[in-house]
C-alpha cells in the first residue's frame, strides 16, 4: 500500500489506488511498472520503423551501427520522429476542430437539432476577421459562411491561415522571414508525413523548422477553430464556480461520466441530463437526481461553460471507475486508455463510445452525428438511470473541492474592464512579475500532480500569475488554487491584485484546445505593449506531459515567442544537433526556445529567471 503515495500527491488518487488493489484493478502504474526498463533506443528518439527496410537503430556509443539501412544517421532519424509527433498531434486537434465545424455547417442547415448559436455577438466577429458581410444576415446563414470559409483554412487554397492575423505583426512577419507562416492545416500535417517518409527531406534544421510550422497550424488553425466555434455553438466561458475530486460522484445520485475533448457530445449529455421528465425517472427509479461530471479536456468544455463538476484527471480516469458508483461512462476520443473498458467490468459502469473515429475494447458502441445526437443522449441518459440501481458498494472516500473556471480572454478582459491596461500596469510596476502557462497531460513517469502543483505553488509565491489549462488546471483546482481565498498562497504583490479583482492567482483557461487563449491573452499584451511575444515575461511549461498533442502544443508556443519548459524529457538524446537546437537554437529563429527539467522546483526556478531576464530587456525596473 506504500506504492500509493509514490505514485501520487493527491488525496483521492492515493485512496482510489488502494480501493484499485484491493479490488485486483490493473492500472497505468502497474503497466508502466511491467514495460519497466524501457527501451533505451527508443526513449532517445534513435529508432526508425518508417520503412520496411527497417527497423533500424543507431547505437549511441558509437559502437554499433550509426546508420539505418538507408543511410539516415541519427540526426535524421531524431529529427523525423519528433516531426512526426508534432504531425500526429496536431492532426488530433484540428481534426477535432474540423468535427466543430461540421457541426456549425449543420446548424446553418437546420440539420441538427438540439444544437444552436449560444454566442451571436462572437459568431459575427469572427466571420466579420473571415470577411464574411454579417449586416443583416440572420445568424443561421453567417454560421454556413463561417463554416465553409474555415474548412478553406483545412486545405491548400490560402497563402496564410485566417486567424494568423490575431498575432502581433513583427511575429507574422518573422514568420514569413523564416519561411514558417502556416498555410493549410491539414497540408502542414500532410506534408510532414510527406518529408518524413524515407528519401525526402534529410536536412535535420529543415525538418524541425517544418515541425514548427505545422505545429503553427494546429495552433493558429485547428485548436484555434475548435476554440472559437466550441464558443459560438455552447457560449464564451465567463467566470462561475464548480467542484472537483473523486468526491463529485454522489452516492444518492445517478452518476454519469463524460470522457474525452470534444463538447459535442458533452453537450447533448448535458441537456439530456437536465431535462425534467428524465429526472423524473431517475427519482422514480430510487436516486436524488442525476449528476453529470467530467473527466480531462470534454470535463474542461462543460467545467468552464456550465460550472460542471470535474472528477479527476489522466492518471484518474481508471480509478474514477473504481469507486463503484459511475452508472455510465461515455467517452469521444483522445486521451481515453483502452483499459476502460476491463476496468468496467470489474463493476456495473456502462462503456459507451460515441465517434465513428474512435473504438475501445470491453465498450458499446453507440456513435453520435449532429443530426441523433439530442435523441441518443436522452436514450443513453435513460439507460444509465436504469443502470443505478445494479450498483454493488460504491466508495467515494473525498469530499469536493470548490474551485473556479470560466477564465477566457473575454471574460479575463471584461474583469479588467475592457482592455489589458489594468493587468498591465501591474506588470509593469512590477505587482505581477510576469505570467506563465502552466498546461498539459499526467505522465506516471512523474508522481501524479506533483509537477503541476509544485511549479505553480512556486510561481505564484513569486508573484507570477498562472495561466492553466487541460489535466494540469484539474490537478491546480485539486490543490485549491482556484478559489478567491487562495490568493492568500501568492506573493504579496499577486496577492493585492487577486484581492482586488477577487480572482484566483491561477486562471482555468479551458481544454487543451483553449491553449490558443493563452495565445491570445498574450497576443493582446504584446499588442498593448507594441512589442512582439518573444519581449514579453511570459513563459510556458508542461511538467508532466505525455501526448504528442503535447509536443505540438509545446511547439507551436515556442513558434509563437514563448519559452517553454518541459518535464519528461521528449525522445530526442539520440542527437545532441537536435538537443541544441531546440534549447539554444531556436532563439535566434523564434526568439524563444525550449528547456527540459523534470524537476519542478527546479523548474521554477528556470521560468523565474526567464521572466526576470524579460522584464530587464524591456526596461520595466529600471
Ligand atoms: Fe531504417 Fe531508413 Fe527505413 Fe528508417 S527509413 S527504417 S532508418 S531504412
Ligand atoms: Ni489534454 Fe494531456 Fe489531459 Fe490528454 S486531456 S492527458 S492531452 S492534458
Ligand atoms: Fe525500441
Amino acid at each position: 500500500l506504500k506504492d500509493a503515495e509514490k505514485r501520487t500527491v493527491t488525496e483521492d488518487g492515493r485512496l482510489m489506488l488502494e480501493k484499485a488493489e484491493k479490488d485486483r484493478i490493473e492500472t497505468v502504474w502497474d503497466r508502466y511498472a511491467a514495460q519497466t526498463p524501457q527501451c533505451g533506443y527508443c526513449e532517445m528518439g534513435l529508432s526508425c520503423r518508417i520503412c520496411n527496410m527497417g527497423p533500424c537503430r543507431i547505437d549511441p556509443f558509437g559502437e554499433g551501427p550509426r546508420q539505418g539501412v538507408c543511410g539516415a544517421d541519427a540526426d535524421i532519424i531524431v529529427a523525423r520522429n519528433l516531426g512526426r509527433m508534432v504531425a500526429a498531434g496536431a492532426a488530433a486537434h484540428s481534426d477535432h476542430g474540423r468535427d466543430l465545424v461540421e457541426v456549425l455547417a449543420a446548424v446553418a442547415e437546420g440539420k441538427a437539432p438540439g444544437y444552436g448559436i449560444a454566442d451571436p455577438d462572437k459568431l459575427k466577429r469572427v466571420a466579420a476577421e473571415y470577411g464574411i458581410e454579417t449586416e443583416g444576415k440572420p445568424p443561421h446563414a453567417v454560421a454556413g459562411a463561417l463554416a465553409d470559409a474555415m474548412m478553406g483554412d483545412f486545405g491548400s487554397r490560402r497563402k496564410e491561415l485566417s486567424m494568423v492575423r490575431r498575432a502581433p505583426a513583427k511575429r507574422r512577419e518573422l514568420w514569413r522571414k523564416t519561411g514558417i507562416m502556416p498555410r493549410g492545416i491539414d497540408r502542414e500535417t500532410s506534408e510532414m508525413m510527406h518529408r518524413t517518409h524515407m528519401g525526402v527531406d534529410n536536412g535535420w534544421q529543415s525538418l524541425l523548422l517544418h515541425a514548427l510550422r505545422n505545429a503553427l497550424s494546429d495552433g493558429w488553425g485547428g485548436s484555434m477553430i475548435a476554440t472559437e466555434v466550441s464558443d459560438i455553438l455552447f457560449g464564451t466561458p465567463k467566470p462561475s464556480a464548480n467542484t472537483v475530486n473523486v468526491g463529485v460522484l454522489k452516492a444518492d445520485q445517478v452518476n454519469i461520466i463524460v470522457h474525452g475533448h470534444n463538447p459535442v457530445v458533452s453537450e447533448m449529455l448535458l441537456q439530456a441530463c437536465q431535462s425534467p421528465d428524465i429526472i423524473d425517472l431517475a427519482k422514480a427509479k430510487g436516486a436524488a437526481g442525476i449528476n453529470l461530471a467530467g473527466l480531462c479536456c470534454t470535463g474542461n468544455e462543460l467545467l468552464m461553460r456550465h460550472g460542471i463538476p470535474m472528477a479527476g484527471n489522466h492518471l484518474m480516469t481508471e480509478l474514477v471507475i473504481a469507486t463503484g458508483a459511475v452508472d455510465m461512462m461515455l467517452v469521444d476520443y483522445q486521451c481515453i486508455m483502452p483499459s476502460l473498458g476491463k476496468t468496467a467490468s470489474c463493476y456495473h459502469t456502462l462503456m459507451i463510445s460515441t465517434s465513428d473515429k474512435a473504438r475501445f475494447p470491453g465498450m458499446t458502441h453507440r456513435e453520435f452525428h449532429p443530426e441523433n445526437a439530442r435523441d441518443l443522449a436522452r436514450d443513453l441518459v435513460k439507460e444509465a438511470v436504469e443502470n443505478f440501481g445494479r450498483r454493488g458498494r460504491v466508495y467515494i472516500p473525498v469530499e469536493p473541492v470548490p474551485s473556479l473556471g470560466g477564465f477566457s480572454v473575454e471574460a479575463i478582459l471584461g474583469a479588467l474592464g475592457g482592455t489589458p491596461d489594468p493587468l498591465l500596469d501591474a506588470v509593469k510596476d512590477g505587482r505581477i512579475r510576469g505570467a506563465a502557462g502552466v498546461v498539459g497531460c499526467n505522465n506516471p513517469k512523474i508522481k501524479h500532480d506533483y509537477g503541476h502543483i509544485t511549479l505553480t505553488r512556486q510561481l505564484i509565491e513569486n508573484d507570477i500569475l498562472v495561466l492553466d489549462t487541460g489535466c494540469a488546471a484539474i490537478a491546480n483546482a485539486k490543490a485549491g488554487f482556484k478559489v478567491a481565498e487562495a490568493a492568500e498562497y501568492a506573493g504579496p504583490g499577486l496577492k493585492a491584485v487577486c484581492s482586488a479583482l477577487g480572482i484566483p492567482p491561477v486562471l482555468h483557461m479551458g481544454s487543451c484546445v483553449d491553449n490558443v487563449r493563452i495565445l491570445l491573452l498574450a497576443s493582446a499584451l504584446a499588442d498593448s505593449l507594441g512589442c512582439d511575444i518573444s519581449d514579453l515575461p511570459v513563459a510556458g511549461s508542461a511538467p508532466e506531459w505525455y501526448s504528442e498533442k503535447a509536443v505540438s502544443i509545446g511547439a507551436y508556443f515556442v513558434a509563437s515567442g514563448v519559452y517553454t519548459v518541459l518535464g519528461p524529457m521528449p525522445p530526442i538524446t539520440g542527437s545532441m544537433n537536435v538537443v541544441k537546437l531546440l534549447t539554444e537554437g531556436l532563439n535566434d529563429v523564434v526568439g524563444a526556445g525550449f528547456a527540459v527539467e523534470p524537476d519542478p522546483e527546479k523548474a521554477g526556478i528556470l521560468i523565474r529567471r526567464h521572466i526576470e531576464s524579460k522584464r530587464k530587456q524591456l526596461g520595466l525596473d529600471a
